[in-house]
């Protein structure tokens, strides 16, 4: 390379800085979300944000609302909640017609509040490949497609009554306000997926309020639905009506998608899912570099959607030997809890921890999760690497 080609390089590389901070908010754009998305707590997929778990670290016991995951499948949609009307229709109703609330209508009903997390069914995808070599569809999570809030709005069960929901009605099935899904030159239509009468009227919340602010644009403003335990899908964000039926209905997202395919299911699939796993991880970026000679605080937390979380082991060095994490939190169903346990490492060289995590029912994480074409529900122990210095 002669000098002036050089120095130009050269040049052109200290400029590389300034223009890939200026590249940030115009990745953000790209995504359809609405919220800052700072690189430091976010990872961009195509549509959705997943939160950099680790940075979990920081947080207590409830996922702040600018650092909450956000799963699209088009792009948020501005909502106001003005002109905001709620359809309640379909054969499941005595009334025959449409019922329609208004905002103010549902905010004048009995407010609940309630803390949930919400899981992506496919949270943890990516461990399908790298952990178990599997090779899985769908966005590649790691493990930030999980966040827990405050959830305040009215009762999903109150609006159903309120409606004339029918004794023998079965199924109901919310839909969204955001732009039809296309894929592969298909509209699959808007997002929707059906949910049982049973659930529906037991502890689902139509929420308008996140963490004590209003629900933000890109979780569902003006109203979401939140449906506690239930794999994320069944959250219907931006909520436009529900239809009520007396016979079971269908959409894309209980039949080709949120099913389990693969050589251990039917050919048909199994059932559409409904709750969501159990997990438990290091808030520790994978590949870290950790000091010898010293004590660590390490940290994680663990949740199951099945019974409250009973115990967490971990292991530092490979599963040869496990002892109990200290909780932080009070185990509460649809909740997670933080753990910590200190590490006196010795020997420099690569090192692989794990978490483990029971509940209350006695589930446990196994070593390998049972694979599916589509990478849902992971719930296997996970391999953390880190490197001792
Ligand atoms: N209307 C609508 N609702 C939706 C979705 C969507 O794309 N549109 N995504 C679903 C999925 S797959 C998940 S995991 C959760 C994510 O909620 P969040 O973006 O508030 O974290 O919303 C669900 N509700
Ligand atoms: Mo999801």
């Amino acid at each position: 390379m002669t000098a002036p080609a050089r120095r130009t390089l050269l040049k052109a590389l200290a400029a590389a800085p300034a223009l890939s901070a200026l590249a940030v908010p115009q990745a953000a754009a790209a995504t359809g979300i609405v919220k800052p998305l700072p690189p430091e707590y976010f990872t961009l997929r195509g549509t959705n944000a997943e939160a950099r778990y680790e940075s979990f670290a920081d947080t207590g016991p409830l996922t702040p609302n600018a650092r909450f995951f956000v799963r699209n499948h088009t792009s948020t949609p501005v909502l106001d909640a003005t002109g905001w009307r709620l359809t309640v229709w379909g054969d499941g109703l005595h009334g025959g017609g449409p019922v329609h609330f208004t905002h103010g209508q549902l905010r004048d009903l009995p407010a609940v509040t309630r803390t949930a997390l919400i899981e992506c069914a496919g949270n943890g995808r990516s461990l399908y490949a790298t952990q178990q070599g599997e090779t899985v569809t769908g966005t590649p999570w790691t493990l930030g497609a999980v966040g827990a809030a405050r959830w305040r709005g009215a009762r999903l069960s109150d609006v159903l009554r309120l409606a004339g929901i029918a004794g023998d009605a079965v199924d109901v099935m919310p839909r969204g306000l955001d732009d039809e899904y296309v894929t592969g030159g298909v509209s699959l239509g808007r997002v929707r997926r059906p949910l049982p009468v049973a659930k529906a009227l037991d502890d689902v919340i139509l929420a308008y309020e996140m963490n004590g602010e209003p629900l933000p644009y890109d979780h569902g403003h003006p109203v979401r639905l939140v449906v506690p335990s239930w794999v994320g899908i069944a959250s219907i964000k931006w909520l436009g009506d529900i239809e009520v039926s007396r016979a079971p209905l269908a959409s894309p997202w209980n039949t080709e998608y949120y099913r389990m395919f693969g050589e251990a299911y039917p050919p048909g699939g199994s059932a559409p899912l409904t709750r969501q796993t159990l997990k438990s991880a290091y808030e520790l970026p994978f590949g870290a570099t950790l000091e010898t000679g010293r004590t660590h605080r390490l940290t994680g937390r663990a949740w199951s959607a099945l019974a409250p979380v009973r115990e967490v082991d971990v292991s530092v060095d490979g599963g040869a030997h496990w002892r109990p994490a200290r909780l932080l939190d009070a185990p509460r169903r649809n909740g997670w809890v933080r753990w910590t346990a200190p590490w006196h490492p010795h020997r420099p060289g690569p090192a692989t921890l794990l978490a483990r995590v029971t509940d209350a029912d006695g589930n446990t994480q196994p070593e390998r999760a049972v694979p599916n074409t589509q990478g849902y529900l992971f719930n296997a122990v996970v391999r953390h690497p880190v490197t001792l210095v």
